[in-house]
C-alpha cells in the first residue's frame, strides 16, 4: 500500500473525535485582507469552510479587506491614514470602504464558497441591524464601535444550511449613518454575541510570540494581559489580543490567532492534535 495513502487515511481517521466534539459548534472565522492571497488560496479557504459545514459545524465568516480598501482609495487619490491601527474614515472614505467590503471582497468570498459547493450568503452589519454602532473616537471619523448586536439573523441563516459571510460595515443610531468597523472588532463582537465555541483570527503572522520570539501554543488571558503590559505583545497584535480578551469575557469558549497563509490553517486547528497558532482560553 502506498505510504502517502496510509498517512492520509490515518489523518482522516484521527479527525473523527474532533469532528464529533465540534458537531453543532459555532465557529466564527475572521478572514483578514492580508490572509486572503490569490485565487488558489481563496479557493482553498472556501473548501475548508465548506468542509466544516459538511461535518456539522456552523461556520460564520467575518472578513476584512484593509489592503483592498487602500488600493481603491489610492486609485481615487484619497489618502489613507491609520491611528492606533484604525483607519481615519472621512465621509468620502466610508463610501469607498462600504463599496470595497460589502461589494468586491464580500462577493469574492461568497462566490468562492459557492464554487466549493457551499451555500454562502453575503451580508454586512447593516442587514437586519446585525451590528449597530456609535462613533469610536472623534479623531477617527466614521469608525464604529459596536453597541448593539442582533445576531438572530446569523442563527436563522446557519440553521437554514447557509454560511453567513459578513462585511464589517455597520449602521449607526441616526438616519443614514454608515460606520467602518475594524474586522477583528466586528468578528469579536459577533462571536461574543453568539457565545461561539471558537473564534479563529486568520492573519499573516504565526501567532502570539513570547519574549524569545517563539509562538506560544496555549495562553491564559492573564498571561496575555501581562504580556501587553510589559510590551511583549506589541503593534498589530495588541488589537487582536484585546479582541480575544473581550470575546472570552463575553462567553466565547476559546480564541485562536493563526496564520491564514498556511494552507488549511483552520482545518489543522480544528481537526488535529497539534492545532495551529496560539489558543487563548481561561
Ligand atoms: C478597517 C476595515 C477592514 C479591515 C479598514 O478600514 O481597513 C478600520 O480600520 P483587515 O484586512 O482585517 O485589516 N476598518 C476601522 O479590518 O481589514
Amino acid at each position: 500500500m502506498d505510504r502517502d495513502f496510509v498517512t492520509t487515511a490515518r489523518t482522516l481517521s484521527e479527525a473523527l473525535p474532533y469532528m464529533q466534539r465540534y458537531a453543532g459548534a459555532v465557529v466564527v472565522v475572521k478572514f483578514g485582507g492580508n490572509a486572503m492571497g490569490d485565487n488558489d488560496a481563496m479557493a482553498e479557504f472556501a473548501r475548508d469552510i465548506v468542509l466544516m459545514k459538511q461535518v456539522g459545524i456552523h461556520p460564520v465568516v467575518v472578513h476584512g479587506g484593509g489592503p483592498m480598501i487602500n488600493d481603491l482609495l489610492d486609485r481615487l487619490g484619497i489618502e489613507s491614514r491609520f491611528v492606533r491601527g484604525k483607519r481615519v474614515t472621512t465621509p468620502e472614505a466610508v463610501q469607498v470602504v462600504e463599496m470595497v467590503l460589502s461589494g468586491l471582497v464580500n462577493k469574492r468570498i461568497v462566490q468562492a464558497i459557492n464554487d466549493a459547493g457551499g451555500r454562502a450568503i453575503g451580508i454586512s452589519g447593516k442587514d437586519d441591524d446585525l451590528m449597530v454602532c456609535e462613533a469610536d473616537d472623534p479623531e477617527l471619523g466614521f469608525v464604529g464601535r459596536p453597541i448593539e448586536m442582533n445576531v438572530q439573523i446569523i442563527r436563522d441563516l446557519y440553521n437554514a444550511g447557509l454560511i453567513p459571510v459578513i462585511a464589517p460595515v455597520a449602521t449607526g443610531m441616526a438616519d443614514n449613518e454608515t460606520f467602518n468597523v475594524n474586522g477583528d472588532t466586528a468578528a469579536g463582537a459577533i462571536a461574543g454575541a453568539l457565545k461561539a465555541d471558537r473564534l479563529l483570527l486568520l492573519t499573516d503572522v504565526a501567532g502570539v510570540k513570547n519574549g524569545q520570539g517563539q509562538v506560544m501554543t496555549q495562553i491564559h488571558p492573564d498571561q496575555v494581559r501581562a504580556m501587553i503590559a510589559d510590551g511583549t505583545i506589541a503593534g498589530g497584535m495588541i488589537p487582536k489580543t484585546e479582541t480575544a480578551l473581550t470575546a472570552l469575557e463575553e462567553g466565547v469558549r476559546a480564541v485562536v490567532i493563526l496564520d491564514g497563509r498556511v494552507p488549511h490553517a483552520a482545518l489543522l486547528e480544528l481537526f488535529t492534535e497539534q492545532g495551529a497558532g496560539s489558543l487563548i482560553r481561561s
